[in-house]
């Protein structure tokens, strides 16, 4: 849909996508990753699995997913420095992502009712039981690396992901299929705490 895609750029998102809602195709990877006890404290993601396994759950008349991109990456010099103790991670050096990006995700569904008359929304960014990674990868965002990021192919991984559920059917982007890690594994080698299991497999005790 052109015009939801003219509306989400003027709105400052960094990229837009639109998903088919259907069950899961990883809803698998969900029980495993929580059988091996990788959400760790996290309790709300064993309450959450049945809707980030099937989306529909979440809201029954929601038959499209726009999915938006925003870039978070400042472009600092973050070459590591003897002199500093602790880093903040750049996802953390705005305003509250959940406040800044809730309230554009809130014009853009305003934007999808205006299109699509008679059609509902609900929005999400972070805090639902939506799989976000998932869903962007079926809108044709990015491919999900060994780091379990979201990697767009020109803006990278520094993304945060916002989606509005909606009751209109969409015309869908097709999914993003490639996975471009090939045998790269300098993500995993790097993480500091050593949290990978294996490629796309974090374990959150770590
Ligand atoms: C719980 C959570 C965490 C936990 C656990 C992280 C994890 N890896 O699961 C902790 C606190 C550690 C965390 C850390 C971070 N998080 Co966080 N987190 C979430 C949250 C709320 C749920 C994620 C979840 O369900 N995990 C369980 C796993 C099993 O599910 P999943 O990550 O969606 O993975 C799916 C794919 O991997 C897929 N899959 C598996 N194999 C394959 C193979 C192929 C080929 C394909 C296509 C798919 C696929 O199956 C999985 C299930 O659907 C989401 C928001 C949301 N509602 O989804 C944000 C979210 C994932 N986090 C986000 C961010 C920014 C971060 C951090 C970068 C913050 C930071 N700097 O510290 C780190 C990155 C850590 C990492 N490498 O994952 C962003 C990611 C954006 C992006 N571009 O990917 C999200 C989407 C929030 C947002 N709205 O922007 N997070």
């Amino acid at each position: 849909m052109i015009e939801i895609r003219r509306r989400a750029a003027a709105l400052g998102f960094s990229a837009t996508g639109i998903a088919r809602l259907d069950r899961n195709p990883h809803a698998a990877q969900i029980d495993r990753w929580l059988a091996d006890g990788h959400a760790g404290t996290m309790t709300y993601l064993h309450r959450q699995a049945e809707k980030r396994k099937d989306p529909r759950l979440i809201m029954p008349e929601a038959r499209s997913a726009v999915v938006t991109l925003t870039n978070y990456y400042h472009r600092a010099d973050l070459t590591p420095r003897s002199d500093v103790k602790a880093r903040v991670a750049q996802y953390a050096w705005s305003s509250d992502y959940h406040d800044v990006l809730g309230a554009r995700l809130e014009q853009l569904a305003a934007a999808i009712r205006e299109t699509v008359p008679g059609s509902i929304t609900r929005c999400y960014v972070d805090a639902g039981p939506v799989p976000e990674r998932e869903l962007a990868q079926l809108a044709g965002l990015g491919w999900i690396g060994k780091n379990m990021m979201l990697i767009h192919p020109e803006i990278g991984s520094f993304t945060f992901i916002g989606v509005v559920l909606t009751s209109a059917e969409l015309d869908a982007d097709l999914p993003f299929e490639a996975d471009r890690c090939g045998t790269c594994r300098r993500c995993l080698d790097a993480c500091p705490t050593r949290a990978f299991a294996g490629p796309r497999d974090l374990d959150a005790r770590s």
